[in-house]
């Protein structure tokens, strides 16, 4: 995915605003994701595994904030036998005309349904995998249980959600540990301290993390009883959770 790089927080902005998934931050994303989120291509190349094992034949596969395509193009590649529609959703105009073109780039007899809305309207049903990768953690906390209820309730016995998250830790000293090491990441990709920094003032009121104890509780609360990590590097973390 073709992406140019990231300087949004490059120079001193005067009042940093809340960090929003416009026009500017659509044409760089794939950069950005890649040099802020580590272990971020592993994921996404192993939901396509998932996706090969958990996919049942006539069932949907729901990508709830696609951005620019990345985890629908690496679950379409492993579902060509299936007979399933997969179906790609984000808020952000920007993301989706983007995201359109990514998913022309490439041949594929796998129909997707692309959808410019919230997540929080979509009907979720029939559903063998439904994935939220880094995206749950932008909805307002409280509105986070009815979501996980809703996709417990559309998806098929044997279904399952792949949930990829920032985390927060209950623990200072872990909390100040592995979020040390994830802006050496940062610094390591290139960033300044005057990108992160502005980066981190712009995401303050949009995102906000949970614990790892929250997700497994949230799990349980919306009906699923097998859940559990697949992938952690510092504060990142993806978790499974099967119906
Ligand atoms: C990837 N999954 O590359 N409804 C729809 N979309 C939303 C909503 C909402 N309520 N809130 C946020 N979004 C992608 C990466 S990015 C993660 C996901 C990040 C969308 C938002 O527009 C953005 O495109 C995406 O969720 C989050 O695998 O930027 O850290």
């Amino acid at each position: 995915m073709n992406s140019s790089q990231d300087t949004i927080y490059a120079t001193p902005h005067d009042q940093v605003a809340d960090f929003a998934f416009d026009d500017r931050v659509a044409g760089v994303f794939s950069d950005m994701i890649k040099r802020s989120v580590p272990g971020y291509g592993q994921i996404i190349s192993i939901i396509g595994d998932y996706a090969k094992r958990l996919v049942t034949p006539d069932s949907q596969v729901y990508d709830l904030g696609c951005s620019l395509g990345a985890a629908t193009l690496s679950i379409r590649r492993h579902i060509e036998d299936r007979r399933c529609t997969i179906i790609a959703v984000d808020n952000s105009a920007a993301m989706i005309e983007r995201c359109r073109e990514n998913l022309a780039a490439y041949v594929s007899t796998v129909p997707v349904t692309l959808t410019c809305a919230d997540i929080r309207e979509v009907k979720i049903e029939n559903a063998s995998l439904v994935v939220l990768n880094f995206t749950l953690q932008f909805l307002p906390p409280e509105e986070r249980d009815i979501l996980l209820r809703r996709i417990y309730q559309g998806l098929n016995p044997g279904g399952a959600l792949i949930l990829s998250e920032k985390l927060r830790f209950a623990d200072g000293t872990i909390q100040q540990l592995l979020d040390a090491q994830h802006l050496d990441f940062k610094r390591a990709n290139g960033y300044s301290e005057l990108e992160i920094s502005q980066k981190r003032s712009a995401l303050e009121n949009v995102m906000k993390t949970d614990t790892l104890e929250q997700h497994y509780q949230r799990f349980a609360r919306a009906g699923f009883t097998h859940a559990n990590v697949w992938f952690q590097c510092f504060n990142f973390a993806s978790m499974v959770a099967v119906k």
